[in-house]
């Protein structure tokens, strides 16, 4: 089911989630609705607090080659943790809950990480390039934050004037 997607600055985007501690129905309802969601607006990845659910949840669907966004390179990733990363990279993010808006971001090109599946198993795995990217932007939802905290002051401020020049716009 296509659930309603919280937007900047909904202050449930500040909570921190909790780990899931049973691999049940409800979760699996909650990556399906999350899905749905995710699909519908034509994201790449979502965290469980984007639909308000303080859940330690995320799911990433990367397009392939061609551009294609295939339900078999779904990620469902349950309670991660990076237990290593280096590097850095730059990419231009956006976010379904700060939608229009997009600007650049460093961090870590490539890190490993441990967590489970929707049926409890665990996992551990390196993420490179865009992947590796949207795991650190989806669990900084985890942690109650949104990639526009990272930018520069100035860029920070200019965004604020802008995201509420185009709230007032009614948009
Ligand atoms: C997070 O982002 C991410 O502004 C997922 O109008 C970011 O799916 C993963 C979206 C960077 C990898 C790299 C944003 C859709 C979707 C918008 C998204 C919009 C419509 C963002
Ligand atoms: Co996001």
């Amino acid at each position: 089911m296509v659930k309603e997607i919280l937007v900047y600055p909904n202050k449930i985007l500040r909570e921190k989630s909790k780990d899931v501690t049973s691999f049940d129905k409800s979760l699996h309802s909650l990556l399906d609705d999350m899905y749905d969601t995710m699909v519908s607006r034509e994201g790449i990845g979502l965290a469980a607090i984007q639909i308000g659910v303080a859940l330690n949840v995320l799911i990433i669907n990367l397009v392939d080659e061609e551009g294609v966004q295939k339900p078999e390179n779904l990620f469902e990733i349950i309670n991660p943790h990076i237990i290593e990363k280096d590097g850095a990279t730059t990419y231009q993010e956006g976010c379904l809950s700060v939608p229009g808006y997009y600007d650049d971001v460093e961090r870590a090109s490539h890190i490993k990480v441990t967590y489970f599946d929707r049926e409890g198993k665990k996992y551990e795995e390196e993420f490179m390039d865009l992947m590796a990217i949207a795991v650190q932007h989806e669990m900084d939802h985890l942690r109650g934050h949104l990639f526009i905290e990272k930018l520069s002051y100035l860029k920070r401020k200019k965004f604020e004037k802008d995201w509420k020049k185009q709230q007032k716009a009614g948009k």
